[in-house]
Parts: C-alpha cells; sequence; structure tokens
C-alpha cells in the first residue's frame, strides 16, 4: 500500500546531513517480534513482561525468567529484518548523510539488516554472561521447540547462572551507551523516533533533549505515544511502511 510522506518529513529528510533514528519494539513488530508492551498471547498472557524484565524477577525464580528468555530467543532466531531495518541501512550507505541508530531493542535485526548500531541502550539478548561474575558465556544457547514454563538456565564456570546481556529495571545502562545516543542526538540535524512508547527512561529523554537543541524530532509510529506532544512532527505510518517510502523519496 503506498504511504504518503508528510511534506515537510520529506523535506527535513532531503536537507539533513546527520541524521539520528531512535528506535524501539515496533521497528521490529513486524518481523514478527511482538512489542514489549502488546498484550501477550499463549504460555506468556500470565506473566507480567514488567516483572518478568526485572532483577526482583530473576531473584525469585530464575528457571521462568530463562524460559521467557529462551522463548524470545527462538524467536528472534527464526524471524528476518524487515523493509524498515533494511531502508535505514540503505539510507546510512548513500554520502551525503551520516545515520545513527540508537536502540532500546535488544534484537539484533539492524545488523542482521546489514546496519551498523551506535547504541543498544538497553542491551543485547544474545550476549549472555554469568549473573554473578558477569564473564560471557560462549557456548550455544538450547531453545526448546514449544515455550516452556521453566526451564533451568546453564551454568557458568563459577556455578552461578548464566543470564541474557539485557538490562533490566533498575539496572545502569551499558557503559557509554546513552551518551553516545545523547551526542548523536546533539549532533544531528533531524531525529527520528520509530516505534517506542517513550515510557522508558532515559532513553525517552532523548528527543527532548534533541529538541532543546534546536533538532527537529519526527515520531513514526501508528499509535500516539508519550512522546507524541514533545515532538515537531508526527507520522502516523508502521516503520516498515514509512521508512522505505522515505528513502525512496530522497532518490539517487
Ligand atoms: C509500532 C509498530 C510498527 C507497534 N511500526 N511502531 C526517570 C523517570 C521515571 C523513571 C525512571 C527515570 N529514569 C529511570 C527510571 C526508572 C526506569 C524507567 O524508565 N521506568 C519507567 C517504566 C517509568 N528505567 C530504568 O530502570 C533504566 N535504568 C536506569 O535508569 O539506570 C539508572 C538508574 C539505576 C538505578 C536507579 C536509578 C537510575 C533501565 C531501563 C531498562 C528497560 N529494559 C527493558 C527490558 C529489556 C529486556 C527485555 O526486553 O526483556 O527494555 S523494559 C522494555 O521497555 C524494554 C524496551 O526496550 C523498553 C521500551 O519499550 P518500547 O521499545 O518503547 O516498546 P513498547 O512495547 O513500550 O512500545 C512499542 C511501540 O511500538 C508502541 O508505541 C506501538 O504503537 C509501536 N508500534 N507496531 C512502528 N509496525
Ligand atoms: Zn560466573
Amino acid at each position: 500500500m503506498e504511504c504518503l510522506i508528510p511534506p515537510t518529513v520529506l523535506e527535513l529528510a532531503r536537507r539533513a546531513r546527520a541524521v539520528t533514528v531512535l528506535t524501539g519494539a515496533g521497528m521490529s513488530a513486524e518481523s514478527g517480534i511482538p512489542t514489549f508492551r502488546d498484550p501477550a498471547t499463549g504460555l506468556w498472557s500470565r506473566f507480567d513482561p514488567m516483572s518478568l524484565a526485572s532483577q526482583d524477577g530473576w531473584e525469585a525464580d530464575p528457571e521462568l525468567v530463562w524460559a521467557w528468555y529462551a522463548w524470545r530467543v527462538g524467536r528472534v532466531r527464526s524471524v528476518e529484518p524487515n523493509a524498515g531495518h533494511h531502508a535505514l541501512a540503505r539510507w546510512a550507505q548513500r554520502d551525503d548523510v551520516r545515520l545513527h541508530i540508537a536502540t532500546q531493542n535488544i534484537d539484533d535485526l539492524h545488523e542482521r539488516a546489514g546496519s551498523e548500531v551506535l547504541a543498544h541502550v538497553h542491551g543485547s539478548l544474545l550476549a549472555f554472561r554469568c549473573s554473578v561474575c558477569q564473564e560471557p558465556y560462549q557456548a550455544p544457547i538450547e531453545v526448546p521447540a514449544e515455550p516452556v514454563e521453566r526451564l533451568e538456565p546453564p551454568v557458568c564456570d563459577c556455578g552461578q547462572y548464566v543470564r541474557p546481556g539485557v538490562v533490566w529495571f533498575g539496572e545502569m545502562l551499558p557503559q557509554g551507551a546513552f551518551d553516545a545516543a545523547l551526542d548523536a542526538c546533539l549532533e544531528a540535524d533531524l531525529v527520528l523516533v520509530v516505534g517506542t512508547s517513550g515510557i522508558v527512561y532515559p532513553f525517552a529523554s532523548l528527543p527532548d533533549i534533541a529538541r532543546g537543541h534546536g533538532v527537529p524530532v519526527v515520531e513514526i509510529n501508528p499509535e500516539e505515544t508519550n512522546l507524541s506532544d514533545h515532538v515537531d512532527h508526527i507520522w502516523r505510518a508502521s516503520a516498515a511502511a514509512a521508512l522505505p517510502a522515505l528513502v525512496e523519496a530522497l532518490g539517487n
């Protein structure tokens, strides 16, 4: 289906020489990865993602939390980057623009589309490490064919459980990740915010900070979000429709 580009957004994209794209779960939705706050289906509908994605949740029941992450590893492995991921990779290849991506997503779909990601501010699902000594865990991760409710996590050489390399609530972001995203927003002449509800901080503060420095901010999202009142332009469209349309309209 044709995707109509708001003329001001197209003009901003045409003029921009430094573009920073901030992405959230909606970026990967059309690849088949459920967003974080979508109502869950199946086995996981009985559990609250906010509790599972927390140190308290892990400490209370590591087998439950590991089973949830193992299921998500299976989902990420089985899907492909969508047209939106590919469009950003193509845009970054242009000689007339520097394009940075800072993502909250813990999947590797930007990279698999050919993009270099400046910052994974909430970590990477596939970068497993020991939950106690923090040593990276390199052995293959087994994913059950069918989702299960409990699964024992792998064990590190030190005898403690291995955890996913993601950032849970109350945890610090990976060293340097937020600063890199912030610098990229401040040096941009266009910030695109794609597929995030803008609920989680400090990432959600980036659009406001960019605007405070005079950088125009565009939201691409089919729904209203916490950020909608804090951006310059709103484009109500999905990532996989809007981004290819925009990059195509830029021409060669
Ligand atoms: C589409 C679409 C399509 C659908 N196309 N769009 C300041 C104020 C208040 C609280 C805090 C604050 N600073 C820090 C906090 C506390 C906390 C926080 O933010 N709490 C809020 C809930 C209020 N933040 C933290 O704890 C952070 N750490 C921190 O600040 O450290 C410093 C510190 C430490 C100790 C004490 C004090 C300070 C860490 C946050 C970690 C977040 N981790 C998670 C889980 C990761 C692992 C996992 O996935 O399991 O990250 S939470 C979860 O939310 C995940 C996501 O990255 C994140 C954001 O979600 P996102 O991407 O926005 O997804 P959704 O589902 O919410 O929205 C999807 C959107 O897509 C929707 O808008 C749809 O419409 C749209 N959409 N289809 C385009 N096709
Ligand atoms: Zn260890």
